[in-house]
């Protein structure tokens, strides 16, 4: 399976794309095969595992049981190095690109690369750009860098563009996750009509509604993980799915 294929077919047929974020430190062993059953039948068109900063232990054993049960691609989508694990489909291949840490610029990317080779996973690279939301985020915290500032649309368009002709095949606009406020739907639409490359956005969205606005704006992709581990149940992803595919 060709993950980013599946992922730009889905966008084709169906409008935009519905990614699940699955932290392993939120979900027990047990619970977390629950989740992804109901993520099977919710309509979604990927999961992704991974987080800022993973504390609990047993984070391969949840990936593997992810993948093992999981219909729909996996995905990692890595805080750090440490996470590269054989169990998924793909690896989200981040650079942090609104940030100006040369660690997480290029740094951990060079460190992981044959680990990524190794391990065999398809990389698809994602040029991440944090968005200020309102709090600090673990990811802004964590990185050391500094979110885009929401109101300074010329600055995110600027970056845009550098991700698109450095050849990224995807931007991550990223309010962090369980932010107080989602990425402006007037950034999402500035970025996405100066690029061609696919947007992904996530961060702080917690209703559907919303999401279809978010979709409007131009996303191609839309990534919820909080508000689920919070509401937890099928019917709220169905209702994302059906609000993300009709936009
Ligand atoms: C975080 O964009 C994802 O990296 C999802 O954010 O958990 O706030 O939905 P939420």
């Amino acid at each position: 399976m060709n993950v980013f294929k599946t992922l730009l077919s889905a966008k084709a047929d169906q409008g935009a794309g519905y990614l699940v974020l699955v932290d392993p430190d939120r979900w027990s062993t047990q619970d977390v095969d629950q989740f992804v059953d109901s993520i099977n039948d919710s309509g979604a068109d990927a999961i992704m595992v991974g987080s800022t900063l993973i504390l609990g232990d047993e984070m391969n054993l949840k990936m593997k049981s992810i993948r093992d049960r999981s219909k729909l691609p996996v995905i990692l989508f890595p805080g750090n190095i440490n996470q590269l694990t054989p169990h998924v489909d793909a690896v989200f291949y981040i650079s942090l690109i609104s940030g100006r840490n040369p660690q997480y610029l290029i740094g951990d990317q060079v460190t992981g690369a044959p680990i990524v080779r190794q391990l065999g996973l398809e990389a698809i690279s994602i040029a991440y750009m944090l968005v200020e939301s309102g709090n600090v985020t673990t990811a802004a915290y964590m990185s050391g860098t500094q979110p885009l500032p929401r109101n300074k649309l010329e600055i995110a368009v600027a970056h845009a563009m550098a991700a698109e002709y450095l050849g990224f095949k995807m931007i991550y606009l990223e309010a962090g996750s369980g932010a107080k406020e989602a990425v402006p739907v007037e950034m999402v639409a500035a970025v996405s009509q100066n690029v061609d490359i696919p947007v992904i956005v996530g961060g702080g969205i917690t209703r559907p509604d919303q999401a279809a606005a978010i979709v409007s704006a131009g996303a191609s992709f839309i990534v919820t993980g909080n508000v689920l581990e919070r509401e937890g149940n099928a019917d709220i992803m169905a209702k994302f799915a059906g609000a993300i595919h009709r936009s």
